[in-house]
């Protein structure tokens, strides 16, 4: 814990005491210290841990300190947990928003029911905010600014989030009469696991139009750039977006120049001179002459390569797998047959077994595993030995329901400090699929981690290695472990690694499942669904399996329940 997270605590202290109308004193006394702590030159988790007292903080009392204290110790304290629990979740979120107080953030939750900056910014955007009371236009726009700071601070956006919009403005584009063809290029083409900005190609007959159409979109916040051929605006949520205007006889050239990536387009130009020609984001060119550039494949054909899936555009060997027909068939949505990672009720999933069972046979599935934490992590409600028999009991009882489908009794299990798994392995070895996560003491160093990990998936017990980076994308640093050797121990053992399909997730990333599959493990993709609708986050797994270059054999899910069945048993077997 650094200074300026304990200030942000102390700080939320104080605004959740605003809320709660107490002393305006004690207050102020809370704003102070944050601000003292903030400033300090010294860390103050170095002055608990060597067990001196945090005395001379100009203005930081007594029970302040303690709280200082409890706090680098605990990462919170009970005062802090005492004020939250008797607000709406979410609040504290919205009142961290430059612009709006905690008071203003109450009434906002209460009036209009927001509870999160999307939904704020949504209630902005259609002017309900600027009917309440004591609040205006004014208001509004500076309540818009500072989302907009706020995203902007946070950098990249996760593809998930940048999905949401490419769909409302696809559908704003495709209602434009003007428009004849838009396609999204860049990096979201490829689906990268976050997006720096959105690169939209326009083929329009009269661009001038076109673009003040387009600046008639709502969620235009600001116009960063604009000329004949390109205009740059800056949406509300932050978002930056790239429109090209491109003719039609150039519209393949121009997708393939602005998919990228940029390494890719370099050793593609490469190959191009080395016929003479001249490739770029018009065409590909013999001297002047336009030989291809209408659509991409006819590209990749004057090239003698075969067409490129955009996700694998990143020269990581692409182009020469393309000049001797060696790309890799990947994986595709519908070999998917099922899901093994999803949580329920009986730990801290929202819907009930049953609930589960019905969306993923909704989907067309033919197997889903239920995989409820283990007791270490108690936050979440997690299973112990007596609760877990109950819970699988209960899984094979609804399962025995559905025909046709496989509904798998699991658990994801906590590995815990030392590399024991945290059930009785006679419980792990009755469950028909076992999911092994890290989730606490993530800063273990790193020969520390890989025993740990390699100690747990040694056990004969485990069938995955659950998100095994422990990373959540823009908030956590990943694990740290030696990755050949954890591969090499999976492979031996029999282990899958997962895909885990959580947007903020996306672990195993794409360019460590290239190095994995090199050392022969298999991979199985997880939603890690907490709620029914979540099982869609497959999509997301299966961005990161084909930017690896995963085909249908690679991954389980592609199994049938029978052939899954065969190989989990032989697994098994081993024990
Ligand atoms: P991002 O936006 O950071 O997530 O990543 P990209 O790949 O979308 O990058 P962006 O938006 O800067 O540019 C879109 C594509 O345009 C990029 O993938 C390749 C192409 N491009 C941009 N600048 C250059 C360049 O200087 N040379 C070449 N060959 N291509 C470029
Ligand atoms: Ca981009
Ligand atoms: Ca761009
Ligand atoms: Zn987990």
């Amino acid at each position: 814990m650094n200074n300026a997270q304990i200030a942000n605590l102390l700080l939320e202290i104080a605004n959740l005491l605003e809320l709660q109308q107490a002393d305006a004193f004690r207050i102020r006394a809370y704003h102070n210290s944050a601000r003292v702590v903030r400033d300090w030159g010294e860390s103050l988790e170095d002055v608990v841990k060597q067990g001196r007292a945090i005395e001379g903080l100009p203005g930081v009392g007594r029970s302040t300190a303690e709280k200082i204290a409890e706090i680098v110790k605990t990462g919170t304290c009970q005062r802090l947990q005492e004020l939250r629990a008797q607000f709406p979740a979410g609040l504290t979120e919205l009142m961290q928003i430059p612009g709006l107080g905690p008071r203003r953030a109450l009434m906002l939750h209460q009036k209009l029911g927001v509870s999160d900056r999307q939904a704020l910014r949504a209630a902005c955007l259609s002017h309900r905010v600027a009917e309440l009371e004591g609040m205006g236009v004014k208001s509004e726009q500076k309540i818009l600014e500072g989302l907009l700071m706020l995203d902007l601070a946070a950098g990249r956006m996760p593809y998930a989030e940048a999905a949401v919009h490419v769909q409302q403005i696809g559908e704003y584009l495709s209602h434009l009469p003007l428009i004849v063809r838009w396609e999204v290029a860049g990096s979201f083409r490829r689906r990268a696991e976050t997006i720096g900005d959105l690169d939209i190609l326009i083929e329009a007959g009269d661009r001038a139009a076109a673009t003040k159409e387009i600046l008639k979109y709502n969620l235009v916040a600001n116009v960063i750039g604009q000329g004949a051929e390109r205009l740059s605006v800056r949406l509300s949520s932050g978002l930056q977006v790239d429109f090209r205007f491109v003719e039609a006889d150039s519209f393949g050239a121009a997708l393939m120049y602005f998919t990228g990536s940029k390494p890719h387009n370099i050793a593609l130009r490469r190959r191009a001179q080395a016929n003479k020609w001249k490739l770029n984001e018009y065409g590909l060119f013999k001297g002047d002459t336009l030989i291809a550039g209408k659509t991409e494949p006819a590209i990749f054909r004057k090239l003698d390569l075969a067409w490129i899936a955009p996700e694998l555009r990143e020269d990581r060997g692409e182009i020469a797998a393309a000049a001797t027909g060696k790309l890799p068939k990947l994986i595709e949505p519908r070999d998917i047959r099922g899901d093994l990672h999803a949580h329920t009720t009986a730990s801290d999933g929202a819907d009930d077994i049953a609930t589960m069972a019905r969306a993923a046979r909704d989907r067309g599935y033919s197997f889903l595993a239920i995989t409820d934490h283990s007791k270490a992590v108690r936050i979440a409600n997690g299973l112990d030995e007596e609760r877990l028999r109950r819970h699988a009991e209960e899984i094979r009882r609804i399962g025995a329901t559905m025909r046709g489908f496989w509904l798998m009794a699991g658990v994801e299990v906590d590995i815990l400090r030392d590399g024991q798994l945290d059930m009785d392995e006679k419980v792990l070895a009755e469950l028909d699929w076992v999911i092994a996560s890290v989730h606490s003491s993530m800063a273990l160093g790193k020969d520390e981690m890989t025993a740990r990990i390699i100690r747990a998936v040694s056990t004969g017990l485990v069938d995955a290695l659950g998100h095994p980076l422990g990373r959540l994308i823009g908030k956590r640093e990943p694990i740290s472990f030696d990755a050949e050797a954890v591969f090499r121990a999976c492979r031996e053992h029999d282990v899958c690694l997962e895909i885990n399909a959580q947007p903020d997730r996306l672990d195993l990333p794409d360019s460590l499942c290239i190095q994995a599959r090199q050392a022969g493990v298999k991979f199985c993709l997880g939603t890690d669904a907490h709620r029914a609708d979540e099982l869609r986050f497959m999509e997301f797994g299966l961005n990161v399996a084909r930017r690896a270059w995963l085909t249908a054999g690679d991954v389980i899910n592609t199994l049938s329940p029978m052939q899954l069945r065969k190989r989990l048993r032989r697994a098994t077997a081993k024990v």
